[in-house]
């Protein structure tokens, strides 16, 4: 990858994308957000998720799961519409879409997935929704946000090759296949299609936890509906997740950090940075 196109996401430029908001706002100004997410055997990734995403700003949300799930995910995120009807009618009423926390990586997945890559809004992919696979099809932007076990399997690459060389490897991707990378993980790499990119220098080992990169899905979610320019919007999700467990650190040991307490610090990291 070209170096000079590569930088560190500072808290001044992620400011900037805290600090906007529309004139005379309403709920539709900050967009709509599908979330298809969880299972009645993994509701809580649906619940962080969402949880992030409407911490972060997301104008509305619907959250397409297991009819089972429903009612747990609903009482930790009550701003949250759902939906259990596995079509969902993918026409304009969606701003961004994200899918793939807490859901099996399976036929109907694939087939889901085709859809999502034939509208023209953004698609982020996380955890069931990723796959090996060409973008061939793809009309939208779409960002991908594997952990390096995930990333490892969509390229066929060893994990630690991928780890060696995270950034030539993410880059590598994004170029090949037009679309925006997350490597997560510590210095978590932002690659895009440009074959330039940000290299995240918040976070620690407090996010070594099951749950934490279901938040990120939601926050990445939240930031891209609204911001429309979509590589500051991925950058600055990345940042202000790590931004919290860092502030969590700082006043408690690391290891008592939750996934859940990220949306819950968000108000107060972003005060900071603004
Ligand atoms: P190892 O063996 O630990 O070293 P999976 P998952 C590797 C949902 N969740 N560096 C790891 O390696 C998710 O949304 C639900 C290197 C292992 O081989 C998914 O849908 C929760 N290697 C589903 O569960 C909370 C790394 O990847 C493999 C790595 C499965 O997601 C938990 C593990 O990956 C969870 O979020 C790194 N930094 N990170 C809920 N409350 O409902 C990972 N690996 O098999 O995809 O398992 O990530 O837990
Ligand atoms: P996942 O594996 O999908 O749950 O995602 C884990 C999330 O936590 C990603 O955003 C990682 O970048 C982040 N994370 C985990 N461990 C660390 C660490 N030691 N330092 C920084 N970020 C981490
Ligand atoms: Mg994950």
């Amino acid at each position: 990858p070209h170096t000079s196109n590569w930088k560190v996401r500072s808290a001044q430029e992620v400011a900037k994308s805290l600090t906007y908001s529309g004139q005379n706002a309403h709920k539709g100004t900050f967009g709509h957000g599908l979330l298809i997410a969880g299972a009645k055997d993994m509701p809580g990734s649906a619940s962080l998720a969402a949880s992030g995403a409407v911490a972060c700003g997301a104008g509305k949300l619907t959250v397409q799961t297991e009819k089972e799930a429903i009612p747990i995910i609903a009482s930790h995120v009550p701003e949250a519409m759902y939906q259990f009807n596995p079509h969902i009618e993918l026409d304009h009423s969606f701003d961004a879409i994200a899918a793939g926390c807490g859901r099996p990586s399976d036929d109907k997945m694939e087939i889901l997935i085709e859809e999502l890559l034939a509208q023209n809004k953004p698609v982020i992919l996380d955890a069931g929704a990723l796959h090996p696979r060409s973008y061939t099809k793809k009309k939208c932007p779409v960002i991908v946000t594997p952990h390096p076990g995930e990333f490892s399997w969509m390229t066929g690459k060893e994990t630690v090759y991928v780890q060696r060389t995270r950034i030539a490897a993410a880059s590598a991707y994004a170029v090949e296949h037009n679309v925006t990378v997350v490597l997560k993980g510590e210095y978590t790499v932002t690659a895009f299609a440009d074959g330039g990119g940000y290299v995240n220098v918040t976070g620690n080992d407090g996010l070594s936890k099951g749950g934490s990169g279901d938040v990120l899905t939601g926050l990445i979610l939240a930031l891209v509906l609204r911001n429309k320019n979509i590589k500051e919007a991925v950058a600055d999700a990345v940042y202000l997740h790590g931004h919290c467990a860092d502030r969590w650190k700082e006043a408690y040991p690391a290891q008592t950090m939750r996934p859940s307490y990220i949306s819950q610090l968000i108000a107060e990291t972003a005060n900071e940075i603004i």
